[in-house]
């Protein structure tokens, strides 16, 4: 007989999810109690889970299959009476919300640290979603960490390990183990919305792409879904195995982390196309022969060529983005007569609109961009919906952009990142900046339109959040935003977007770093970065 345990406990200080889930150092969650403390506070706060189906998987990073078990005992323990399991553990982010969409499941829990390194001394995470796929929202959140500060107790089978890597059932304390094929459900999901006819003639027509799955989950959802879906040659997926650590990798798919596709886009014979994802595979980076994407302009970029793919060739409900995401996916909204939703940093802020049918495509400059297909940013959605564009308009990337940007103007946009910087210096110029009351003031020959710190109130239940980050916002229009990262796990990371419209063509062709100058200037003087931080750069420029 199964012996199901109730271990006593006492609570952990600052077991508060961030912007999406509790993100801690590995040595953290190996304390004992840790990971079983979160896991019991999550189980007692979304509601009675006896004969229901849970999803559990993660991104394959060190520490993922030892917590896939301890989680899988306390749901048997708990009283669940299925949990479906991606095989060896892996589940991509988005398809884990596929899988519970699909499969009307009490929602999951994924294992991810998303972006940030893996290893023994790295980074580990983990996060619930909700029955609708999409990531907690805050009200869940905050009762799971209400839930850690007055914990005494979980409850654990004491029982041998579920075998992973076998596909099919294993019964588990009562309650029943399916282990699936994390890809399957995903890839016909990815059929059902693109022309894969279309992108396959593409490739038999010579287009080469570099796709990075960076040693993380995409590896083999990119590999099946691209090589053998639609005949692009084998080795068009670079690091696709994952592994534990990423390859010592840092899997984050921005300029200066997929240094490999980067070389293999801006180098000698570079390939048509490029992308690259995340950790857990909801994030993207896009890439054309010499020439980079950013996310902002890729949102704006899709959603003007939407109905080319046939899953969105009914058009767009509406699109939404978050809030230092600039403002060029506005203007493809108010081209099309759709409504732009403006939300906080996080995906979460997205689901109430997608389930309420208010918007079609959502997207943040954090190289996310993602529908109402799933409830979490994708990846792959990503790259096979400019693959799906690709195929229909015939043109190179760059020149798809250019064209975006002279009918649209374009938002000259950069995110300048001050990574790991003391926790109290960081608080400290937020807290100067929230003081300053700038309107009608002149700062480097640019007028003070408003200055505010971000609030918003969901238009669909009504929820507000507060304390989203500055906004200093110019007459003319331009702005800069500063909000600390809600994702870290060492001190603190200040980030600091700028944005200016350029409507002259002529202009386009500018580095944003060049164009932005005065007002990169104006960011680092008004928030006093070098004084308060001792940082005269940023450790990232995206
Ligand atoms: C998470 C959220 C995103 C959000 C990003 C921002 O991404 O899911 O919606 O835009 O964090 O992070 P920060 O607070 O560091 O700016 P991910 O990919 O880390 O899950």
């Amino acid at each position: 007989m199964p012996v199901i345990t109730t271990v006593a406990t006492t609570s952990f200080e600052g077991q508060k999810p961030g912007t999406s889930g509790l993100r801690k150092k590995v040595r953290v969650f190996q304390q004992p109690h840790y990971l079983e403390n979160f896991v019991q506070a999550i189980f007692d706060s979304i509601g009675d889970g006896t004969g229901k189906t849970i999803v559990v998987g993660g991104d394959g990073r060190f520490f993922n299959r030892t917590a896939i078990q301890v989680i899988l005992k306390m749901a048997a323990a708990n009283g669940y009476a299925r949990a479906l399991v991606g095989r060896g553990g892996i589940l991509s982010t988005p398809a884990a919300s596929c899988v519970i969409r699909k499969y009307q499941t009490f929602g999951g829990i994924i294992l991810s640290a998303s972006h940030n390194p893996g290893g023994p001394d790295e980074d580990f995470g983990i996060k619930y979603n909700i029955p609708a796929g999409g990531p907690a929202p805050e009200a869940v959140t905050e009762a799971i960490f209400a839930r850690t500060q007055d914990i005494r107790e979980y409850r654990i089978a004491e029982v041998g390990d579920v075998d992973l890597d076998q596909l099919g059932e294993q019964n588990l304390a009562g309650m029943m183990v399916q282990v699936f094929d994390p890809v399957a459900d995903y890839a016909e999901l990815m059929a059902s919305l693109f022309d894969f006819a279309a992108i396959r003639a593409l490739f038999a027509g010579g287009f080469r792409m570099k796709f990075d799955a960076m040693h993380a989950v995409t590896g083999p959802y990119a590999t099946a879904i691209l090589e053998t879906a639609l005949g692009a040659p084998a080795g068009t997926v670079m690091n696709g195995v994952p592994l534990e650590d990423f390859g010592h990798g840092h899997p984050d798919p921005n300029l200066v982390h997929a240094h490999d596709l980067v070389e293999a886009l801006f180098g000698a014979d570079a390939p048509d196309f490029g992308a690259a994802s995340d950790g857990d595979g909801d994030r993207n980076m896009i890439l054309g022969r010499d020439f980079y994407v950013t996310p902002s302009d890729s949102l704006a970029v899709l959603a003007a060529n939407a109905t080319l793919c046939p899953g969105y060739a009914q058009g767009l409900a509406g699109i939404a983005r978050s809030m230092p995401t600039s403002a060029a996916a506005d203007r493809v909204a108010a081209g099309l007569g759709i409504p732009c939703y403006e939300t906080p940093t996080g995906w979460k802020f997205f689901g109430t609109l997608l389930d309420a049918g208010k918007a079609t495509l959502c997207g943040e400059e954090s190289f996310g961009t993602g529908s109402d297909h799933v409830r979490e940013k994708d990846g792959l959605w990503a790259v096979l919906m400019w693959l799906n564009v690709l195929a229909a308009r015939r043109q190179p990337v760059a020149e798809i952009v250019r064209d975006h940007w002279a009918k649209y103007g374009r938002n000259v946009y950069s995110r300048h990142d001050y990574e790991g910087i003391d926790t109290a210096a960081a608080n400290g110029l937020m807290a100067h900046l929230r003081g300053l009351e700038l309107k009608g003031q002149q700062l480097g020959g640019y007028g003070v339109a408003f200055n505010d710190d971000f609030a918003y109130t969901d238009p669909v239940d009504g929820s507000v959040s507060t304390k989203q980050g500055i906004r200093i916002v110019f007459d003319d229009g331009s702005r800069i935003v500063f909000r600390l990262s809600g994702t870290g796990t060492e001190g603190a990371t200040l980030r600091v977007y700028i944005e200016q419209f350029q409507p002259d063509p002529a202009l386009h062709h500018l580095d944003p770093q060049v164009a932005l100058a005065d007002l990169i200037k104006i960011a680092r003087d008004v928030a006093e970065i070098e004084a308060r931080t001792g940082r005269t750069e940023p450790t990232v420029i995206t």
